[in-house]
Parts: structure tokens; C-alpha cells; sequence
């Protein structure tokens, strides 16, 4: 596979310092090295450049840094199209206001070819806000809401070239949910998987059922990975922890069932946080569990497809 690493280093759509710092450290932490020992070739093309504030109208609502995180949104999507006309792009942030733009770029190339684009959201939130709803202000809350073409984000975030279906998109770790969310998608085909789900039919079960959807729709697969979808002693290096998340083993599980299923086509790593992580400790597993997502095992035999 030929991984393409795109730099998002954004921290404004949340509100601790220190989540710029991602893609950098994820590198110093090994994420190249990992790759090319699974036998990947590995491009680095450097970070999304930072990008002019866009001009957007006053909103009522009170949003923190609305004109850079748009401009933010419109470059990474951009980038997200040109780097997915081939290789599998894996975008590390920052904060996961850049899946905004990596999967409207990565949808609207999945449109172009004629292919359903599914989303894997691993996460602790459902980010599913609109601009209207968010009562923080801070948009890594919202990027969900605004892919699959919720009201409201007209004038403020990019026209997006091609919305998500609710069905194609499965969320995975679910334990923090705002009530505004939680209504919007109680009234949205999303699959929505949270931690209880875990519990009870295991993270196997749950993703199987998703992948054979994914299969029988010849679907790309993107897998956005919201470091906070861990449990926090685990991975303290995320700006807003949740207490009761996925633990390593379901974690390693859930990449390896993903590497298996060879329908994974592009990646986010977002929210983690070096200046709030524990001797490198978050920023070692996500390397990690990205290398199990692309084929690393225990004994080093690749798993058959
Ligand atoms: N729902 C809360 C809010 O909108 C918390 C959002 C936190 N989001 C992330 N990304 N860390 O998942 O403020
Ligand atoms: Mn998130
Ligand atoms: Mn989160």
C-alpha cells in the first residue's frame, strides 16, 4: 500500500493548546518506521498549508474561531481529493474539525468514481452539532453533523460537493452525547454503536455487521479515529477524556478486524494532544493501532483476507 501522510495541524475547533502538535509527534513517535516495517511505501506530503482566514458572515451563535476553522475545512478537503486520486491518505491532526475536510474531499472523489463512501467514526462523541446547536462554540463538535448535510453550515462551512448518507456511517464508542445530538440522531439512519453496545455484543459483532455492508455496496471505507475513543488511562493525551472507553484489546481488535477486511481506503488519527499526554504513552498506541489497522499482528504473519 502506498500511505500518504497529510499534516492537518489544527487546534482551534477545541479549546486546550497543544492538539497542532499531533502530526509531529505521531512522526517522532514512529508512524513512518511502523509503515515501511509492514512493507508500505511511505510518502510524507508535509501540512495542509496554513490557510487565510475565510470570510464568513457573524453568526448568532457564539463560535470559536469560525473563519479559520472554515478555511481550515476548505483546504483539507481540498488536499483530501488530490491526494486520494490514488495510495491510501492518512490525515493525522489536530483536532477532528479536520474531518470536515478530509472526508467532503474524500466524498467527493467517492461521488466522481460512483462509489458509496462509508465512515467508521471511533469516537467518545457523536460530533454531531450543527453551528445552530453546539452550546461550546467549539467545532470539533460538529463535523459529523455538517457531512451529512445537516441545516445551517450554508455560508459558513464549504458547500459540500457530496453529503454523506446517514446509513453509510457507523459511530463506534459512544459515551458522550449532548441532548441536541442526541435528538438529531435519534431522527438519522446512522448507525450509532456506544460503549453499552460494546459491552454487550462485543466490538466484533458490531463491525462485522458493518463491514458486510460496506462489502455488498462496494464502498470505500474511511475510518476516522478519535484518539479519545480509548479509555483515558490509557490514553490521557486527548483535550476532552471520557471515562469508559475501548479498552487496548478491543482497540487492537477493532484494527485488526478492519485490516482484514481489506475495505479500509483512507484514515483520520485526530484529538490527540501531546502537551497533555503521559510520557508519550497515547501518542505510542495510536502509532500502534495504526499499524494494526494496516496488518501488524503479533507473531509479524500477515493475516489472510
Ligand atoms: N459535545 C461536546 C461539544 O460540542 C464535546 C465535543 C468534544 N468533541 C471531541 N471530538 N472531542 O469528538 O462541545
Ligand atoms: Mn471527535
Ligand atoms: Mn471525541
Amino acid at each position: 500500500m502506498k500511505c500518504k501522510l497529510i499534516s492537518v495541524p489544527v487546534e482551534q475547533g477545541q479549546p486546550v493548546p497543544g492538539c497542532a502538535l499531533g502530526p509531529e509527534v505521531l512522526k517522532d513517535a514512529g508512524l513512518v518506521a511502523a509503515l515501511r516495517d509492514l512493507g508500505h511505501e511511505v510518502v510524507d506530503l508535509g501540512a495542509v498549508p496554513t490557510p487565510q482566514p475565510r470570510a464568513v458572515p457573524a453568526h448568532a451563535n457564539r463560535l470559536k474561531f469560525l473563519p479559520e476553522v472554515s478555511a481550515w475545512v476548505e483546504a483539507t478537503a481540498g488536499m483530501a481529493y488530490e491526494a486520494s486520486a490514488d495510495g491510501f491518505p492518512i490525515f493525522l491532526g489536530g483536532d477532528h474539525s479536520i474531518s470536515a475536510g478530509s472526508v467532503s474531499g474524500l466524498a467527493r472523489r467517492a461521488a466522481e468514481e460512483g462509489r458509496p463512501l462509508f465512515v467508521l467514526w471511533m469516537d467518545a462523541h457523536s460530533d454531531f452539532h450543527t453551528l445552530d446547536s453546539t452550546t461550546s462554540g467549539n467545532l470539533h463538535g460538529v463535523p459529523l453533523a455538517y457531512l451529512c448535510g445537516l441545516p445551517g453550515f450554508e455560508g459558513y462551512f464549504p458547500p459540500l460537493a457530496a453529503p454523506l448518507s446517514p446509513q453509510h456511517v457507523c459511530i463506534l464508542g459512544l459515551r458522550s452525547v449532548d441532548a441536541a445530538e442526541r435528538e438529531a440522531l435519534a431522527e438519522t439512519a446512522m448507525r450509532v454503536h456506544d460503549m453499552s453496545a460494546i459491552d454487550r455484543k462485543g466490538i466484533a459483532a458490531l463491525l462485522d455487521s458493518f463491514l458486510n455492508e460496506v462489502r455488498a455496496a462496494n464502498g470505500l471505507l474511511h475510518v476516522s479515529f478519535d484518539v479519545d475513543f480509548l479509555d483515558p488511562p490509557l490514553a490521557p493525551g486527548v483535550g476532552t477524556p471520557v471515562q469508559g472507553g475501548a479498552t487496548f484489546r478491543e482497540a487492537h481488535l477493532a484494527m485488526e478486524l478492519l485490516y482484514e477486511s481489506r475495505l479500509v481506503t483512507s484514515l483520520d488519527v485526530v484529538e490527540l494532544n501531546p502537551v497533555l499526554d503521559e510520557r508519550g504513552r497515547t501518542a505510542g498506541l495510536a502509532v500502534e493501532l495504526v499499524g494494526s489497522l494496516l496488518g501488524k499482528t503479533i507473531t509479524g504473519k500477515r493475516r489472510a483476507a
